[in-house]
């Protein structure tokens, strides 16, 4: 078993996760390690130096388990392998020990919501009669009406239509329906079945037996269901839901915890929960459960203060209640761009409403992006930032209808445009595509990346002090700087409260004593006289943040001396 609390390995604490940054990588799109065009995790391990270079504490790759990729590997065939396409169990836990080395944690995906139509317990389902232990592990109901052929209840996809597929009977004639909360290859496991349960606590053990500092459970909020299965009716549905936060779920992350606790060096359980209710989200977080969950409020916020502000203190305050600490970010590999998002005339991010192609200022967007950046990791908790989110990348909406892999966008016949636009292979080195990505004469990335992506890959940013991946560098150094010194001080670091400040300016101290200052407001802010300019996310001339801008601010000297 990897040594994470060893000497030579990452940061000894068992409290790492709680002020964290830590980098998604999303493997197909990282990096291409053997040329299919295709990211893997050779690339990954290959590129290990971007992520040390970035000051991160720990890596996360979402799915990289044999999969049919119906769902980017969220199908999961196998929660013991690795796909073929990204590489090899053992090249996986090469990269997990080689991270450690450099002093990265590695978080895997687990996927407990649903397992892939080819994972051998649904092959035994659909071999096996209705009423059998086999179907069992998943809800296969009869269908409704006079021959069974209306689906069981009014559930839908996530990506669209119903929530049940209809497949054959021993006989061939069509038979009982299955449950999947997503595309139909992805069925819904019974989290009522105790196989269930111990296969997940197994699956645990099995990556935390090779050194995973963690898991980022997909879909968290989803497993249990009323086993009635009642329909949902319109709005929001029946409290408690019948699928949605239910309260028996408690007691399966409780058994999670105990799994995680059982290990060494501080094992984490990060939560994927899209929950509005900030007191429902805590709930998750009490001592026992999980250690953490993203703040997707956040996520969805528009740049404006007051919604911003009102996130943080809901967040802080129902977080403060159970002892956990906040998680941030600001995105992912299922949402917007920033860039794109921040430069909209409607700046929030929402499933419902699908913005893709809306005009975009894309400067606009890009200064509020490294303002945000400044704001995100001042404030006290976690930070997950996703791959290209450090390099400024657009959301690429122009790819060529026929490149499109999302089940999202191909089940709702294109009226959503998908999540393929932020999942672009990343641009490394280079002026035309394909930036790097793999090795020369490889085949092109499985999505072709934008050509005006020239100026922003990591060779072209590399050095260039005003450059997204600059100011995101130095970020994230000097907040560990700012958070180590803290933890050293005698009552560790102030308390979070908001400083006085002109309307649409966020103003809080965080650290070893360093204030952040965000212009969320169309005129210029006057920053605290008597400071030190440590750091801002624009130019900053005679004391005054421009629109759009943040600063890190140190108590004494004047302000803007580092202009
Ligand atoms: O996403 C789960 C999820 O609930 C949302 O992204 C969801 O699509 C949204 O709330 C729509 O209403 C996770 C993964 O991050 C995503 O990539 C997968 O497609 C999904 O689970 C299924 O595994």
């Amino acid at each position: 078993m990897a040594d994470l609390t060893g000497p030579g390995g990452a940061d000894r604490r068992a409290d790492w996760w709680r002020d964290a940054v830590v980098y998604q990588i999303y493997p197909r799109s990282f990096a291409d390690g053997n040329g299919d065009g295709t990211g893997d995790l050779a690339g990954i391990r290959r590129r290990l130096e971007h992520l040390a270079a970035l000051g991160v504490d720990a890596l996360w790759c979402t799915p990289w388990y044999p999969s049919p990729q119906a769902d980017g590997g969220y199908d999961v065939a196998d929660h013991r392998g690795v796909d073929p396409l990204f590489g090899t169990l053992a090249q996986a836990e090469e990269l997990i020990a080689e991270a450690l080395r450099r002093g990265l944690r590695t978080l895997v995906d687990i996927v407990p919501n649903h397992v892939s139509r080819d994972h051998p317990w649904f092959r035994a389902a659909l071999a096996a009669p209705p009423g059998s232990p086999e179907r069992a592990l998943f809800h296969f109901r009869p269908g409704r009406g006079p021959h069974g052929d209306l689906p069981p209840n009014d559930w839908r996809s996530e990506f669209g239509g119903p929530a049940w597929t209809r497949v054959p009977g021993p006989d061939g004639a069509p038979g009982e329906w299955y449950l999947h909360l997503f595309a139909p290859e992805q069925p819904d496991l019974n989290w009522a079945d105790p196989r269930v349960r111990a296969e997940y606590e197994a699956v645990l053990r099995f990556w935390f037996d090779r050194g995973v500092a963690g898991v980022r459970i997909d879909s968290a909020t989803l497993l249990t269901k009323d086993p009635a299965l009642p329909d949902v009716g319109a709005g929001d549905g029946p409290v408690p839901h019948p699928y949605a936060d239910r309260d028996d779920l408690h007691d399966v992350y409780r058994s999670w915890r105990r799994v995680a606790d059982s290990y060494p060096g501080g094992r984490v359980l990060v939560g994927e929960m899209w929950l509005p209710d900030a007191a429902r989200l805590a709930r998750y977080l009490r001592p026992d459960e999980l250690h953490t969950a993203f703040t997707f409020d956040f996520l969805q916020s528009p740049w404006d203060a007051e919604r911003l502000r009102g996130c943080v203190d809901a967040t802080l305050a129902s977080h403060a209640e159970v002892g956990a600490p906040a998680t941030w970010v600001l995105s992912n590999h299922d949402v917007t761009r920033t860039v794109t998002r921040y430069g909209r005339a409607d700046t929030s991010f929402d499933f419902t409403a699908d913005r893709h192609g809306t005009p975009s200022d894309l400067e606009l967007g890009t200064r509020r992006a490294r303002a945000a950046c400044l704001l995100t990791l001042a404030l006290p908790g976690s930070v997950y930032l996703y791959q290209g989110e450090e390099l400024g990348l657009p959301e690429a909406e122009d790819l060529p209808p026929d490149r499109l892999r999302d089940p999202m966008r191909i089940r709702s016949g294109g009226a959503h445009a998908g999540r393929d636009g932020c999942r672009v292979p990343l641009p490394w080195s280079g002026t035309a595509p394909p930036f790097g990505f793999g090795p020369a004469g490889g085949d092109e990335p499985w999505l072709p990346q934008p050509p005006a992506w020239a100026s922003l890959t990591v060779e072209a940013q590399h050095g260039m002090p005003d450059s997204m991946l600059a100011l995101y560098r130095t970020a994230v150094r000097l907040r560990r700087t700012a958070l180590d010194a803290a933890a050293r001080k005698p009552g560790g670091a102030p308390a979070f409260g908001w400083l006085p400040s002109p309307d649409g300016v966020l103003a809080f101290p965080w650290g070893d004593g360093l204030v952040c200052v965000v212009n969320l407001s169309p005129r210029p802010a006057p920053l605290p006289a008597a400071h030190t300019l440590l750091l801002a996310s624009g130019p900053v001339h005679n004391g005054e943040l421009p629109p759009d801008s943040a600063a890190w601010l140190r108590p004494g000297g004047p302000a803007g001396s580092a202009d």
